[in-house]
């Protein structure tokens, strides 16, 4: 069933505490915890704790939950102190752009140095 955890999604893991994470902040429905492999001063990745497979799916399913998802991005950036200077989130949606883990998942991305543009 849609949102159902899966047995094989990391993510679905660290949702449950199967696999550690440095989480930063939860609520009822989503969890955010730091990129293990950060791309950017600050990184961190928002999840929803169900499952869906990528920010398109969640967004057909669930607008509630796709909207706390974004407001959630925004908290952690303000938490994290790079609010103020502009912040970037991005969901990969795809192997073509390089999703690896599919279990939707937002990127905040931002700190000194980070590029103003994409490309
Ligand atoms: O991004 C998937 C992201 O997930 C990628 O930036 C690495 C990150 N990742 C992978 N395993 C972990 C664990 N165990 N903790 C924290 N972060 C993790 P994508 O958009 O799918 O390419």
């Amino acid at each position: 069933m849609a949102g159902e955890p899966q047995p094989d999604c990391l993510f679905c893991k660290i949702v449950a505490g199967e696999i550690p994470s440095t989480q930063v902040r939860e609520t009822e429905t989503t969890l955010a915890f730091r990129d293990i492999s950060p791309q950017a001063p600050v990184h961190v990745l928002v999840v929803p704790k169900a499952h869906y497979p990528d920010a398109a799916a969640l967004a057909e399913a669930d607008a509630e939950l796709t909207a706390q998802l974004l407001r959630e991005a925004a908290a952690v950036a303000a938490d994290e102190g790079i609010a103020d200077k502009g912040y970037r989130l991005v969901f990969n949606t795809g192997e073509g752009v390089g999703q690896t883990v599919f279990h939707v998942h937002c990127h905040v991305l931002g700190g000194e140095g980070i590029a103003m543009r994409l490309g």
